[in-house]
Protein backbone atom coordinates (compact mmCIF):
# COMPACT_ATOMS: atom_id res chain seq x y z
CA UNK A 1 0.00 0.00 0.00
CA UNK A 2 1.33 3.32 -0.82
CA UNK A 3 2.05 6.41 1.51
CA UNK A 4 -0.54 8.25 -0.60
CA UNK A 5 -3.19 6.22 0.41
CA UNK A 6 -2.19 5.62 4.02
CA UNK A 7 -2.57 9.09 4.62
CA UNK A 8 -6.03 9.19 2.95
CA UNK A 9 -6.98 6.51 5.37
CA UNK A 10 -5.16 8.60 8.14
CA UNK A 11 -7.61 11.30 6.98
CA UNK A 12 -10.63 9.26 7.05
CA UNK A 13 -10.15 7.78 10.85
CA UNK A 14 -11.58 10.70 11.94
CA UNK A 15 -14.92 10.33 11.01
CA UNK A 16 -14.36 6.53 12.80
CA UNK A 17 -16.71 6.04 15.48
CA UNK A 18 -18.13 3.10 15.83
CA UNK A 19 -16.38 1.60 18.52
CA UNK A 20 -16.51 4.49 20.69
CA UNK A 21 -18.44 4.23 23.76
CA UNK A 22 -21.10 6.70 23.71
CA UNK A 23 -22.94 7.86 26.70
CA UNK A 24 -26.54 6.83 26.59
CA UNK A 25 -28.84 9.47 24.85
CA UNK A 26 -31.79 9.63 27.33
CA UNK A 27 -34.43 10.93 24.67
CA UNK A 28 -33.65 7.82 22.91
CA UNK A 29 -34.19 4.94 25.91
CA UNK A 30 -37.50 3.39 27.01
CA UNK A 31 -37.58 4.45 30.50
CA UNK A 32 -40.01 1.48 31.14
CA UNK A 33 -36.84 -1.00 31.24
CA UNK A 34 -35.04 -0.88 34.13
CA UNK A 35 -31.18 -1.30 34.14
CA UNK A 36 -30.10 -4.53 34.92
CA UNK A 37 -27.82 -5.10 38.09
CA UNK A 38 -24.36 -5.11 37.13
CA UNK A 39 -22.94 -7.82 39.49
CA UNK A 40 -26.17 -10.05 38.36
CA UNK A 41 -25.78 -9.73 34.17
CA UNK A 42 -22.30 -10.27 34.77
CA UNK A 43 -22.49 -13.43 36.57
CA UNK A 44 -25.40 -14.34 33.81
CA UNK A 45 -23.00 -13.26 31.12
CA UNK A 46 -19.74 -14.94 32.71
CA UNK A 47 -21.51 -18.22 32.35
CA UNK A 48 -22.83 -17.87 28.66
CA UNK A 49 -19.48 -16.77 27.18
CA UNK A 50 -18.01 -19.90 29.16
CA UNK A 51 -20.51 -21.91 27.58
CA UNK A 52 -19.91 -20.77 24.34
CA UNK A 53 -16.10 -21.03 24.72
CA UNK A 54 -16.90 -24.99 25.62
CA UNK A 55 -18.89 -25.20 22.62
CA UNK A 56 -16.91 -23.46 20.12
CA UNK A 57 -14.09 -23.77 18.08
CA UNK A 58 -11.64 -21.15 15.63
CA UNK A 59 -9.59 -21.69 13.12
CA UNK A 60 -6.59 -22.50 15.37
CA UNK A 61 -4.46 -24.41 12.32
CA UNK A 62 -4.73 -21.59 10.15
CA UNK A 63 -2.37 -19.58 12.68
CA UNK A 64 0.32 -22.28 13.56
CA UNK A 65 3.10 -21.63 12.24
CA UNK A 66 1.95 -18.70 9.65
CA UNK A 67 4.38 -16.71 7.78
CA UNK A 68 5.34 -13.04 8.77
CA UNK A 69 2.98 -11.79 6.40
CA UNK A 70 0.15 -13.80 6.30
CA UNK A 71 -2.82 -13.02 8.05
CA UNK A 72 -5.83 -15.05 8.13
CA UNK A 73 -8.58 -14.25 9.59
CA UNK A 74 -10.43 -15.82 12.35
CA UNK A 75 -13.27 -17.97 12.10
CA UNK A 76 -15.58 -19.55 15.18
CA UNK A 77 -17.72 -22.64 14.78
CA UNK A 78 -19.49 -24.66 16.79
CA UNK A 79 -17.83 -27.98 18.13
CA UNK A 80 -20.28 -31.05 15.92
CA UNK A 81 -20.24 -33.20 13.06
CA UNK A 82 -17.13 -33.12 11.13
CA UNK A 83 -15.30 -31.16 13.85
CA UNK A 84 -16.33 -33.15 16.99
CA UNK A 85 -12.60 -33.61 17.68
CA UNK A 86 -11.83 -29.73 17.50
CA UNK A 87 -10.40 -27.82 20.61
CA UNK A 88 -12.43 -25.90 22.56
CA UNK A 89 -11.87 -22.01 22.71
CA UNK A 90 -12.31 -22.50 26.27
CA UNK A 91 -9.02 -24.47 27.26
CA UNK A 92 -6.78 -21.81 24.89
CA UNK A 93 -7.61 -18.41 26.50
CA UNK A 94 -6.02 -16.53 28.81
CA UNK A 95 -8.14 -13.79 30.84
CA UNK A 96 -7.07 -10.85 32.53
CA UNK A 97 -9.32 -9.32 35.66
CA UNK A 98 -10.69 -5.76 35.28
CA UNK A 99 -12.61 -3.57 37.52
CA UNK A 100 -16.10 -2.26 36.36
CA UNK A 101 -17.86 0.34 38.36
CA UNK A 102 -21.38 0.20 38.99
CA UNK A 103 -24.09 2.97 39.21
CA UNK A 104 -23.31 3.32 42.69
CA UNK A 105 -19.26 3.15 42.51
CA UNK A 106 -19.41 -0.80 43.66
CA UNK A 107 -16.81 -2.23 41.96
CA UNK A 108 -17.61 -5.58 39.77
CA UNK A 109 -14.73 -7.41 38.47
CA UNK A 110 -15.24 -8.07 35.00
CA UNK A 111 -13.03 -11.50 33.25
CA UNK A 112 -12.26 -10.82 29.54
CA UNK A 113 -10.87 -13.70 27.73
CA UNK A 114 -8.43 -13.25 25.09
CA UNK A 115 -6.15 -15.31 22.77
CA UNK A 116 -2.57 -14.18 21.23
CA UNK A 117 -2.49 -15.75 17.64
CA UNK A 118 0.85 -14.32 16.46
CA UNK A 119 2.76 -12.98 19.06
CA UNK A 120 4.20 -9.97 17.17
CA UNK A 121 7.71 -8.34 16.93
CA UNK A 122 7.52 -4.42 18.38
CA UNK A 123 5.94 -3.38 21.37
CA UNK A 124 2.91 -3.47 23.07
CA UNK A 125 0.70 -0.16 23.42
CA UNK A 126 -0.67 1.18 27.01
CA UNK A 127 -4.65 1.53 27.46
CA UNK A 128 -3.35 5.55 26.55
CA UNK A 129 -2.22 5.23 23.19
CA UNK A 130 -2.72 5.83 19.35
CA UNK A 131 -2.99 2.22 17.45
CA UNK A 132 -3.10 1.45 13.96
CA UNK A 133 -5.13 -1.70 13.30
CA UNK A 134 -7.33 -4.17 11.08
CA UNK A 135 -10.25 -5.51 13.33
CA UNK A 136 -13.47 -7.38 12.90
CA UNK A 137 -16.28 -7.65 15.70
CA UNK A 138 -17.99 -10.88 15.69
CA UNK A 139 -21.51 -11.86 17.89
CA UNK A 140 -22.18 -15.40 19.00
CA UNK A 141 -24.40 -15.95 16.49
CA UNK A 142 -21.27 -15.31 14.54
CA UNK A 143 -22.50 -12.42 12.44
CA UNK A 144 -20.26 -9.44 12.12
CA UNK A 145 -20.95 -6.34 13.28
CA UNK A 146 -18.12 -4.47 12.56
CA UNK A 147 -15.12 -4.94 10.57
CA UNK A 148 -12.05 -2.90 8.97
CA UNK A 149 -10.06 -4.60 6.30
CA UNK A 150 -8.02 -0.93 5.35
CA UNK A 151 -6.25 0.15 8.91
CA UNK A 152 -7.42 3.08 11.17
CA UNK A 153 -5.90 4.55 13.84
CA UNK A 154 -7.73 4.78 16.61
CA UNK A 155 -7.06 6.22 20.49
CA UNK A 156 -7.15 3.07 23.10
CA UNK A 157 -8.81 5.51 25.65
CA UNK A 158 -11.82 6.32 23.15
CA UNK A 159 -13.35 2.23 22.47
CA UNK A 160 -15.53 0.54 24.93
CA UNK A 161 -13.29 -0.80 28.16
CA UNK A 162 -12.61 -4.27 26.87
CA UNK A 163 -11.81 -3.33 23.46
CA UNK A 164 -9.25 -0.70 25.65
CA UNK A 165 -7.85 -3.54 28.16
CA UNK A 166 -7.50 -5.92 25.70
CA UNK A 167 -4.80 -3.87 23.49
CA UNK A 168 -1.85 -3.97 25.46
CA UNK A 169 -1.73 -7.78 25.33
CA UNK A 170 -0.71 -7.05 21.48
CA UNK A 171 2.35 -6.19 20.29
CA UNK A 172 3.04 -4.78 17.11
CA UNK A 173 4.80 -5.44 13.55
CA UNK A 174 7.74 -3.79 12.01
CA UNK A 175 7.76 -1.26 8.57
CA UNK A 176 9.04 -3.36 5.66
CA UNK A 177 9.93 -0.34 2.89
CA UNK A 178 9.83 -1.80 -0.80
CA UNK A 179 12.17 -0.69 -3.65
CA UNK A 180 9.64 1.41 -5.04
CA UNK A 181 8.47 3.64 -2.50
CA UNK A 182 5.46 1.12 -0.96
CA UNK A 183 5.60 -0.08 2.26
CA UNK A 184 3.82 -2.85 4.23
CA UNK A 185 3.62 -3.90 8.26
CA UNK A 186 5.16 -7.67 8.63
CA UNK A 187 4.78 -9.60 11.26
CA UNK A 188 2.34 -7.56 13.64
CA UNK A 189 0.47 -8.91 16.37
CA UNK A 190 -2.93 -11.03 15.70
CA UNK A 191 -4.85 -11.44 18.56
CA UNK A 192 -9.10 -12.06 19.61
CA UNK A 193 -11.15 -11.48 22.73
CA UNK A 194 -14.31 -12.25 24.11
CA UNK A 195 -15.43 -10.15 27.00
CA UNK A 196 -19.39 -9.43 28.13
CA UNK A 197 -21.37 -6.23 27.80
CA UNK A 198 -20.15 -4.58 30.68
CA UNK A 199 -17.09 -4.24 29.03
CA UNK A 200 -18.98 -3.24 26.07
CA UNK A 201 -21.88 -1.26 25.33
CA UNK A 202 -24.29 -2.85 28.19
CA UNK A 203 -28.09 -2.01 28.06
CA UNK A 204 -27.18 0.60 25.11
CA UNK A 205 -26.72 -1.43 22.27
CA UNK A 206 -25.48 0.03 19.30
CA UNK A 207 -25.96 -0.78 15.32
CA UNK A 208 -27.11 -4.45 15.31
CA UNK A 209 -25.59 -5.41 18.91
CA UNK A 210 -28.24 -5.87 20.88
CA UNK A 211 -28.21 -4.70 24.64
CA UNK A 212 -26.23 -6.70 27.14
CA UNK A 213 -24.64 -8.79 24.44
CA UNK A 214 -21.16 -10.39 24.95
CA UNK A 215 -18.59 -9.36 22.05
CA UNK A 216 -15.61 -11.40 20.30
CA UNK A 217 -13.02 -9.02 18.74
CA UNK A 218 -9.73 -9.78 15.91
CA UNK A 219 -7.61 -7.27 16.47
CA UNK A 220 -4.49 -6.94 14.15
CA UNK A 221 -2.03 -4.54 15.41
CA UNK A 222 -0.05 -2.97 12.44
CA UNK A 223 2.09 0.01 14.55
CA UNK A 224 1.34 2.58 17.30
CA UNK A 225 1.88 6.11 18.65
CA UNK A 226 2.74 7.28 22.41
CA UNK A 227 0.47 9.86 22.68
CA UNK A 228 0.84 12.89 24.87
CA UNK A 229 -2.27 14.63 24.63
CA UNK A 230 -1.24 18.35 25.72
CA UNK A 231 2.42 18.44 24.97
CA UNK A 232 3.94 18.82 28.78
CA UNK A 233 6.13 15.66 28.28
CA UNK A 234 4.43 13.59 30.38
CA UNK A 235 2.94 10.81 28.57
CA UNK A 236 -0.67 10.37 28.62
CA UNK A 237 -0.34 7.33 30.22
CA UNK A 238 1.49 8.77 33.33
CA UNK A 239 -1.52 11.37 33.77
CA UNK A 240 -3.76 8.60 35.14
CA UNK A 241 -2.62 9.06 38.33
CA UNK A 242 -4.98 6.32 40.08
CA UNK A 243 -4.56 4.07 37.19
CA UNK A 244 -7.66 3.72 36.34
CA UNK A 245 -7.43 3.73 33.14
CA UNK A 246 -9.87 6.75 32.97
CA UNK A 247 -8.05 9.74 31.77
CA UNK A 248 -10.91 12.43 32.95
CA UNK A 249 -11.06 11.76 36.95
CA UNK A 250 -7.51 12.89 37.58
CA UNK A 251 -7.71 16.79 38.03
CA UNK A 252 -4.44 17.89 40.22
CA UNK A 253 -5.28 21.65 40.40
CA UNK A 254 -8.56 21.34 40.43
CA UNK A 255 -9.03 23.39 37.49
CA UNK A 256 -11.53 21.45 35.30
CA UNK A 257 -9.06 20.27 32.67
CA UNK A 258 -8.10 16.67 33.82
CA UNK A 259 -3.83 16.31 33.84
CA UNK A 260 -3.71 14.87 30.62
CA UNK A 261 -5.12 17.75 28.99
CA UNK A 262 -3.44 19.96 31.11
CA UNK A 263 0.15 21.67 30.70
CA UNK A 264 0.39 23.52 33.98
CA UNK A 265 -1.07 20.63 36.16
CA UNK A 266 -0.58 22.10 39.65
CA UNK A 267 -1.59 25.19 38.62
CA UNK A 268 1.25 26.71 40.03
CA UNK A 269 1.79 28.60 36.55
CA UNK A 270 5.05 26.81 36.16
CA UNK A 271 4.47 24.91 33.00
CA UNK A 272 4.68 20.90 33.57
CA UNK A 273 7.77 21.05 31.03
CA UNK A 274 9.58 23.11 32.21
CA UNK A 275 9.06 21.50 36.04
CA UNK A 276 8.42 17.80 35.52
CA UNK A 277 12.58 16.48 34.28
CA UNK A 278 14.40 19.29 34.32
CA UNK A 279 18.03 17.11 34.55
CA UNK A 280 16.84 14.79 32.36
CA UNK A 281 17.79 11.56 34.12
CA UNK A 282 14.47 10.23 32.96
CA UNK A 283 13.10 10.58 36.82
CA UNK A 284 10.65 13.18 37.99
CA UNK A 285 12.03 16.16 39.83
CA UNK A 286 10.97 16.38 43.59
CA UNK A 287 13.59 19.68 44.65
CA UNK A 288 11.81 19.49 48.59
CA UNK A 289 12.07 16.17 48.81
CA UNK A 290 8.00 15.58 50.00
CA UNK A 291 7.45 12.68 47.70
CA UNK A 292 5.39 14.75 45.51
CA UNK A 293 7.12 15.36 42.14
CA UNK A 294 7.49 18.95 41.22
CA UNK A 295 4.82 19.48 38.92
CA UNK A 296 2.57 17.91 40.77
CA UNK A 297 3.52 20.26 43.84
CA UNK A 298 2.36 23.47 44.01
CA UNK A 299 4.85 24.77 46.64
CA1 LIG B 1 0.96 15.02 28.88
CA1 LIG C 1 -7.79 8.06 36.39
CA1 LIG D 1 -0.48 17.44 31.90
CA1 LIG E 1 3.25 23.57 37.27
Amino acid sequence: MSKKSYLLILFLSFNISFLTSCKKDDDSQDDTVPKRDLAEQYIAENDSIIEFMQTHFYNYTDFENIGSNQNPELIIDTIAGDNADKTPIFEQVKSIDIEVKDDDDNIVVHKLYYEVLREGSGDNPTVADSVFITYKGLLFDNKIFDQRKSPVWLEAKNVVRGFQEFLPKIKRGSIQINPDGTYEFDNFGIAFAIFPSGLGYYENGTGTIKPYSPLIFQVNLLTLNRTDHDNDTVLTILEDLDGDHNFDNDDTDEDGFPNYLDSDDDGDEILTKDEYDVNGDGIPDDSDGDGVPDYLDND
